[in-house]
């Protein structure tokens, strides 16, 4: 058996966003939703298993992780260890290579990573299917950055959870798509995704017609994306994101994630628009715009709001692969956890 491994993933943005959970245990959605695996987004993480470990050890960016989040990792290794009958603790250390003070998701990545490097060091040998809801239990949104290119996670049925993954509709060289994220000046987030999305669920009025409206879009978003209608593609991207930001701020105490920047910055994307630029505006929840555009339009677009006041930071993304495992060590367990350069 081999103990250790090292994996990378990239993070994804949401053209039908997931808000709102039919199981908050397992991670299972009220709609299916699609989203872009997206280069250079990338989370690395390293795992050890070792039987001289007393306890679970997370390192984020070279930092000891302590609290909720500590215990949110050890429960999600614990299900791999069920699984594999073992009780051996384990050290990871995961480090993004995107800043992480931008207020950027990092959950999707970051499960995904992790689910690929615990598949590889336990011998798991789970298939990607089988993977991706694994990494659904860390984090919803992390059973599509599994999969890379166009990736939808359908919502599934089953009470236990097994048809609710991702699925690749698409593969990256199928359409060259870009998405240019702006980091805004934002400060710390107002609140996290998980408590917004069950507040919305059982507060907002919106709720149930934004459900409604993410599994129909998601049947549209495929047919478009099959018949590379960027337009169609685009308004669905755009509508998805404003729904879901308004059944948020229907939540009773409201939520606003966007800020003075996010707004602009959806102007100038319809501004971009009437002259001509394939450009489509998308936001989740946090106050980062992003801009879903074609690589031909890539570069304008990314100096426009680079431009843009408040706008400290913009990243041109590509559509990236899924997760792999890039390191791996066979069995020897000498190799301590130590802090990824
Ligand atoms: C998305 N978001 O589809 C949506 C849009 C945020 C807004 O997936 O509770 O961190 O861990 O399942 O995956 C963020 O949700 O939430 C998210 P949990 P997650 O990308």
């Amino acid at each position: 058996m081999k103990f250790n491994a090292s994996a990378k993933a990239f993070a994804n943005v949401a053209l039908v966003k997931y808000f709102g959970k039919r199981d908050r245990v397992l991670n299972l959605p009220d709609a299916s939703s699609l989203s872009l695996t997206l280069e250079p987004l990338q989370t690395v993480t390293k795992i050890v298993f070792d039987e001289s470990y007393k306890s679970d050890k997370v390192l984020f960016n070279g930092d000891v992780v302590e609290g909720s989040a500590a215990t949110r990792i050890s429960s999600f290794l614990d299900i791999a260890r069920n699984l594999k009958g073992i009780t051996l603790k384990a050290n990871v250390d995961t480090t993004n290579s995107f800043p992480t003070a931008a207020g950027l998701a990092s959950s999707a990545s970051g499960f995904a990573a992790l689910a690929r490097a615990v598949d590889y060091a336990l011998d798991l040998k789970l298939d990607d299917t089988a993977l991706s809801a694994y990494a659904r239990r860390g984090s919803g949104s992390a059973s599509r950055s599994v999969f890379g290119g166009f990736v939808k996670w359908q919502r599934g049925e089953k009470d236990d959870g097994s048809d609710s993954h991702g699925i690749c509709i698409k593969k990256p060289s199928w359409w060259d798509l870009r998405m240019i994220v702006g980091v805004a000046d934002s400060g710390q987030k107002s609140m996290g995704s998980t408590g917004a999305m069950n507040l919305t669920k059982e507060t907002s009025p919106y709720y149930k017609s934004w459900i409604k409206s993410a599994q129909s879009h998601v049947n549209e978003a495929v047919e478009a994306i099959e018949k590379k209608d960027f337009q169609k593609l685009g308004e669905i991207t755009e509508n998805s994101a404003l729904l879901m930001h308004g059944a948020i701020m229907g939540s009773n105490p409201g939520i606003m994630f966007l800020k003075g920047t996010t707004i602009d910055a959806y102007h100038l994307t319809v501004e971009m628009r009437k002259k001509g630029l394939g450009a489509y505006f998308t936001c989740d929840a946090g106050p980062q715009p992003k801009i879903l555009c074609t690589v031909e339009d890539a570069v304008k677009i990314e100096r426009e709001l680079s431009m843009l006041k408040g706008i400290k930071k913009v990243i041109n993304c590509k559509i990236g692969d899924g997760a792999q495992v890039i390191k791996p060590y066979g069995t020897s367990i000498e190799d301590k956890c130590s802090t990824l350069q």
